[in-house]
């Protein structure tokens, strides 16, 4: 997300990972051989590590995932949004530390019928762990192709028997400056909330993630749960969630509170509306130069735009 003061949207030259360094995902599924290269290619001191991460245990790979080749573990966890550490893509990986995720709950409440609390070691426990590959495309016009872990958010959502009422589903953030350095700022009106339609939230796309490269989940990435939803920009993709309502009503979203006339509640990824600022018809993967076309609905039309047939883009952007 760009704030009104900031100038440009591109990652610059030093951020851009070599190519040495990418782990496709053969070398994935032999971590130590993944572990040996990224050593040989030189991790910038302090970066996170996969080793620094637990191993989740019995991740099945999803037919859902594309077939691109992802980022690699330090483009992922070193080039973040997660404005409640600062607006610096670095600040992340370099403040989220300071964030306790253990233990966590998050609280469901509103139009269901099982209201209740959920622990995230309790709902990594019972739940089968997916491995899905999802291009991540930002909509300050980059992109990433990451192996998150995670669980279908239809599974998690059921547990709490929505009612007929629950039309959205609205999201929080923890909302704790002592922890979030960037919530001394009024950059965003915290906690950051986003916010679903109720069928939206249902499809079986859309996961709640609990790691990354078939480990925990590193805290800059939103630890321990955060929702993606990838068809839509990134900023849907809400991190360290610790509230869930089931509402009637269309819910609040920050973006959408802070800048309405650019950040829409429905924020699909569309190439043919553009940003008021903006052209989003292209975007840069991470690591590579140039641009490549930006894919209506981030490429997966066929599993999504029937969810909004009828509706005007332009005006639901
Ligand atoms: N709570 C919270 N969630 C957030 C954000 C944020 O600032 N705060 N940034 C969003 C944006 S703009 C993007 S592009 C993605 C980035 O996710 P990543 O850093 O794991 O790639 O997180 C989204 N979720
Ligand atoms: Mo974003």
């Amino acid at each position: 997300m760009l704030i009104r003061t900031r100038s440009t949207a591109d990652p610059r030259p030093s951020e851009i990972t070599p190519e040495a360094v990418y782990l496709d995902r053969r070398r994935l599924m032999v971590g130590a051989g993944a572990l040996a290269l990224a050593g040989l290619a030189g991790r910038p001191a302090g970066a996170a590590a996969p080793e620094d991460f637990a191993p989740l245990a019995d991740v099945a790979a999803s037919p859902l995932s594309t077939d691109e080749d992802p980022n690699s573990f330090e483009d992922i966890t070193a080039y973040n949004n997660f404005y409640e550490f600062g607006t610096q893509k670095e600040d992340p990986a370099r403040y989220a530390g300071q964030m306790s995720t253990s233990p966590w709950e998050i609280r469901v409440e509103g139009e269901c019928a099982k209201p209740g609390t959920l622990g995230a070691a309790d709902l990594i426990d019972s739940h089968r762990l997916e491995e899905r590959i999802y291009r991540l495309r930002c909509v300050e016009a980059w992109s990433m192709v990451i192996p998150w872990v995670g669980i279908p958010l239809a599974a998690v959502l059921d547990r709490f028997e929505p009612t007929g009422n629950a039309k959205y589903v609205a999201f929080e953030t923890l909302h704790d400056a002592s922890q979030m350095p960037g919530q001394r700022r009024s950059v965003l009106d915290w906690p950051y909330r986003e916010g679903l339609r109720i069928d939206e939230a249902m499809h079986p796309l859309t996961l709640m993630v609990v790691g990354l490269y078939g480990r925990a989940l590193p805290n800059q990435n939103g630890a321990p749960l955060r929702l993606i939803v990838p068809w839509k920009y990134g900023f849907k993709s809400i991190k360290s969630i610790v509230r869930i309502a089931f509402t009637q009503e269309q819910p609040p979203t920050a973006w959408n509170m802070s800048q309405p006339y650019e950040y829409g509640f429905y924020a699909n990824v569309n190439p043919t509306v553009d940003h008021p600022r903006w052209s989003q018809a292209r975007e840069r993967r991470i690591g590579e130069w140039g641009r490549r076309e930006t894919l209506m609905f981030n490429g997966y039309a066929d599993q999504v735009a029937s969810l909004y047939s009828g509706m005007d883009l332009t005006r639901q952007y």
